[in-house]
C-alpha cells in the first residue's frame, strides 16, 4: 500500500509530500553520516560545530525513521579510526553522546526507541561509557525503533573477536568444526540481535565502506549522496528510500536466494 507522508514546515504548513510504499519500507537502514567537518570549513566555522549540527541531524532522522515505522537505524558515530584526529576534536566528539541523550531521553522514552550500541566500549572515556550504559539500561525495555551507534566500531576488528570467540568454544569442545557456518559467524557479531541492514547510505560523496558492517551488507542496497550530513534532511531520506523502493520493486517477482 502507498502511504502518504506529509511532513509541516516549522509554521506549520504542509510543504512536502512523499509517497511511501510501507510494504517494502526498509527495516534496517545503516548510515555513514559523514561531511560534518567539510560542512564548518564552508562557513569558516570550527569542525566541533559541525558534529554539533550532525548531532542535530542524527535527533531529526532518527524522529523521522520511528515516525514511519523503520525498526533499526544503525549509525557510523565513531570508527576506531577516528582516534587518530585531534585529541580536542576527540575529546569534543566522545561529549556528543551525553549531550545528545541528556536532552533527548525523554523523548526517546515517549517515543519507546531503544539505544543500543555497536563497538568496543571498553576503549571509550570512562563518562562517555556510563552514558550509553545507562541510556541502553534504561531503553531496553522499549520496543520501538533501535537506534543503534557504533561507537569505537571497526568491522574487521568485530569480525576478529567473533574468531576468537569462536575458536574458544572449539579450543573448549564446546562447538565442532563442522558446526562452524554463516548462521554461527551472525551469532558472534555484535548485530546478532538485529536484521541486516535493507540499505546503507553514505553522505558527503565518499563512495567506500571505510570498515563499516563489511559482513552485515553483503546484500544490502548502497545510496550515495553529494548532501553533507549536518544538511541530510527529510527529503533527502525519503528520496534514499524512494530509490530503495524502486530497486527493490524490480525484484519484486523474485524471492529468497534468487534476490540475493
Ligand atoms: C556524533 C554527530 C553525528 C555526525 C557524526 C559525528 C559527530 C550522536 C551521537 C550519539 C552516540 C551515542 C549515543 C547517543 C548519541 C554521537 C559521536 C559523534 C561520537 F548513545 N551524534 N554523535 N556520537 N556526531
Amino acid at each position: 500500500m502507498l502511504k502518504k507522508l506529509f511532513s509541516k514546515s516549522k509554521k506549520g504548513k504542509q510543504f512536502e509530500e512523499f509517497l511511501l510504499d510501507n510494504e517494502c519500507l526498509p527495516s534496517h537502514i545503516a548510515i555513514i553520516m559523514d561531511g560534518n567537518g567539510r560542512w564548518a570549513k564552508k562557513r569558516a566555522m570550527p569542525r566541533i560545530a559541525g558534529h554539533h549540527e550532525g548531532m542535530q541531524t542524527v535527533r531529526k532522522i532518527a524522529r523521522i525513521a520511528d515516525d514511519i515505522g523503520i525498526k533499526v537505524l544503525t549509525l557510523y558515530a565513531f570508527s576506531t579510526e577516528n582516534w587518530r584526529r585531534p585529541k580536542s576534536e576527540v575529546d569534543y566528539l566522545m561529549s556528543l553522546p551525553q549531550m545528545f541523550l541528556n536532552s533527548f531521553m525523554p523523548e526517546l522514552m515517549e517515543r519507546n526507541i531503544r539505544i543500543q550500541m555497536i563497538g568496543d566500549k571498553e576503549g571509550l572515556p570512562n563518562n562517555t561509557k556510563k552514558a550509553l550504559d545507562e541510556a541502553m539500561e534504561k531503553t531496553k525495555h522499549n520496543t520501538g525503533l533501535i537506534l543503534n551507534f557504533a561507537m569505537n566500531y571497526g568491522s574487521r576488528a568485530e569480525i576478529v573477536k567473533a574468531m576468537k570467540d569462536i575458536m574458544i568454544e572449539v579450543n573448549s569442545g564446546n562447538i565442532s568444526l563442522d558446526a562452524i557456518d554463516e548462521t554461527m559467524i551472525d551469532q558472534y557479531l555484535m548485530t546478532s540481535n538485529l536484521p541486516e541492514p535493507d540499505l546503507l547510505i553514505r553522505t558527503s560523496g565518499e563512495v567506500r565502506l571505510s570498515n563499516f558492517m563489511l559482513w552485515q551488507l553483503a546484500y544490502t542496497e548502497f545510496w550515495f549522496t553529494d548532501t553533507l550530513w549536518p544538511d541530510f534532511d527529510q527529503h533527502t531520506f525519503m528520496e534514499a528510500i524512494h530509490s530503495y523502493q524502486k530497486r527493490n520493486r524490480r525484484y519484486g517477482g523474485l524471492k529468497g536466494e534468487e534476490m540475493k
